[in-house]
């Protein structure tokens, strides 16, 4: 008799911040407080990979799958004790829990470099304490890095390249695993790697095929805790949210994007009826309320999109769109569907205020006229604008810089996010900085907060500071809704600062000025006590403040 065992699946995702920017959070990175200690947080989002690859792996083969989260155990612990993050997962993976389930393969997932020492420790443990296990990993990062992966780990049996649900089935129904893996394409192994065997992706072409996500993989109240839309200034809905992609893929070629490694340049889609079906299906099942799509190209198809909307309006749900939605396709129409299921906030994804970089150095399709339109238009429909720019590529020069600023400061948008660029594993953008030797820092681990690109133009410290200087500029000290006198609307993007920075001075400078306004005069002397007491004990205050020309509050 052909008897196979089942296999057991342990999914992993490794925290999303280095270890050292966990327990040292930098000056500009939110925090939270475990017993006396400020601590970096992580962002909570659904890992929709992995839910699509349980779920297409549940549905046409036998598994049994688990996964662990280290970002929702990170942001649960209330006290940290840990020496580094090996210790947490030497412990954690060693507890019964895990040694009974003793997994069969162990799948990391990893997205972003500032996990990557994270995921080879993680691999490290697991070797260790699973020593029969095949361990492999899938995400952006070893899809773009299996070269670094195999010369810094001996831990991996194999990496996936780009998609995994075809190839994860695959090993899984395979009899002998190890064959496969140096058999198919869309599996990297060191000996694919050494003898520079061509790798090939391996997409589905017809999403449809994908059934349901497994969202009873996670614990999926957990998830409310801290997802990123938490971040955006003016959210306070942030319980009942789901994340979805209805699509995978995007046609463009922006130089800072990495996406296409993944997925590919071509569009691919959920039909309408099964996004019905899916939507209609987290609501009755699992009480949502908001749907946060993770589309790269949302509007790529501006009627498909439309129907989308309606949809969540018809369920009596609310969306948001954390990536952003390309502003050429945001028509008036398209805006005023949006208002009309409840979507008050859009993020914006202008990424600089100079046209020349937008066309020569990010290759974007968007000029500065369709940005001027669109925030006029949300401003008139009521919806806040959360607008992300990106700073220091190669080739922008401190004029364009200089550009970008004057041409923010004419826009009623509510709130800017001021990236700093970062060389992504896959972009156009790293190959441009290697090969002009732009790289000061390791393009390891930055995630747009860190500068590490030095051209001839500019210095990362003059990056790192404009980048700050240019959010307090448009978000507190030029706040459009200060000065519209919409003192309600401003003040929530002070307090949700607040929330994710209790020491942000300017924060409460401009939120007592508010107060103020409103005549609320308890708050307003509590608020500027506490923004006199963070300019007496800070330098780093005491210096933006005479750099503002901040007057002393009355
Ligand atoms: C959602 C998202 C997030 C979520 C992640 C939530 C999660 N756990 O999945 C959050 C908000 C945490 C996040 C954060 C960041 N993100 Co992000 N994010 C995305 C986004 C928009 C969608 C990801 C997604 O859900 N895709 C859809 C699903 C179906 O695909 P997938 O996750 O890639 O999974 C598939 C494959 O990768 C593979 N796979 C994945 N895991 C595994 C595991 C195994 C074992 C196998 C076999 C296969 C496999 O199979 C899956 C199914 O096909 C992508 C863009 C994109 N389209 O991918 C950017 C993207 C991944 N993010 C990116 C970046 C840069 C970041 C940040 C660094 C940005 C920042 N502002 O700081 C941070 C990093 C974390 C931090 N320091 O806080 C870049 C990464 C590029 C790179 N090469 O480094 C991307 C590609 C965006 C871009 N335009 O380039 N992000
Ligand atoms: S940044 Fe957005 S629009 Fe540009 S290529 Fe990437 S996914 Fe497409």
């Amino acid at each position: 008799m052909n008897y196979k065992k089942m296999d057991k699946i342990l999914f992993i995702i490794p925290p999303y911040a280095k270890f050292d920017s966990f327990v040292n959070p930098d000056f500009n990175e939110g925090t939270i407080t475990k017993g006396s200690r400020q601590y970096r947080s992580v962002a909570t989002d659904m890992p929709i990979g992995l839910l699509s690859l349980s779920a297409y792996l549940k549905k046409y083969t036998a598994v049994e799958i688990k996964l662990i989260d280290f970002n929702i155990l990170l942001n649960k612990m209330e006290s940290f004790e840990y020496g580094s993050f090996v210790e947490l997962f030497s412990d954690f993976l060693s507890t019964k829990e895990w040694i009974d389930y003793a997994p069969s393969i162990i799948g990391i997932s990893i997205l972003f470099t500032p996990s990557y020492q994270n995921m080879l420790d993680i691999a490290r443990c697991c070797r260790d304490i699973f020593p029969s296990a095949i361990i492999v990993a899938g995400g952006g990062v070893p899809t773009n890095m299996y070269k670094e992966i195999f010369r810094d780990s001996t831990s991996f049996d194999a990496l996936c390249y780009g998609e995994g649900e075809k190839p994860f089935l695959g090993l899984v129904k395979a009899n002998n695993k190890f064959e496969y893996l140096e058999h198919n394409p869309s599996w990297i192994t060191r000996k694919k790697v050494e003898n520079g065997q061509p790798l090939q992706h391996d997409f589905i072409e017809d999403l449809d095929e994908i059934p349901f996500y497994d969202y009873d993989l996670l614990n999926t109240d957990e998830y409310g805790l801290n997802p990123t839309i938490s971040t955006f200034a003016l959210f306070d809905n942030k319980k009942h949210l789901f994340h979805v992609a209805t699509s995978r893929g995007c046609p463009y070629r922006c130089s800072f994007c990495a996406s296409h490694s993944v997925h590919g340049r071509k569009m691919r889609y959920h039909s309408i009826s099964r996004v019905r079906e899916d939507f209609k299906r987290l609501q009755e099942q699992y009480g949502a309320k908001t749907i946060v799509f993770q589309d790269d190209h949302f509007v790529a198809d501006k009627q498909r999109a439309l129907k989308i909307i309606n949809i969540v309006k018809e369920l009596k749900m609310t969306g948001f769109f954390q990536s952003g939605l390309a502003l050429y396709a945001l028509d008036r129409k398209t805006l005023e569907a949006l208002k009309s299921i409840g979507l008050d906030q859009l993020v914006l994804s202008v990424e600089s205020g100079s046209d020349r970089v937008l066309k020569e150095i990010m290759h974007k399709p968007l000029d500065l006229s369709i940005v001027k339109r669109v925030i006029a238009d949300c401003h008139q429909l009521g919806i806040a604008s959360d607008v992300t720019i990106l700073i220091g590529l190669p080739g922008e020069t401190k004029q364009d810089i200089e550009d970008t600023r004057a041409f923010l400061k004419t826009l009623d948008a509510t709130w800017f996010r001021i990236n700093i660029a970062t060389p992504l594993v896959g972009s156009e953008m790293l190959d441009i900085c290697i090969k002009n030797n732009y790289l000061k820092g390791s393009y390891i681990g930055c995630d747009f907060k860190d500068a590490v690109i030095e051209t001839e133009d500019f210095t990362t410290e003059y990056i790192k500071e404009k980048a700050y200087s240019l959010n307090l500029e448009l978000n507190f000290v030029g706040n459009s809704d200060l000065r519209l006198g919409n003192y309600e609307k401003a003040l929530k993007g002070f307090e949700n600062t607040i929330r994710v920075k209790s020491d942000h001075a300017f924060a409460y400078y401009f939120a007592a000025k508010c107060y103020k306004m409103m005549n609320l005069d308890e708050k307003y002397l509590a608020y500027k006590a506490k923004y006199q007491e963070l300019i007496e004990k800070s330098a780093f205050w005491k210096n933006y403040a005479n750099q503002f020309n901040l007057v002393a509050l009355g």
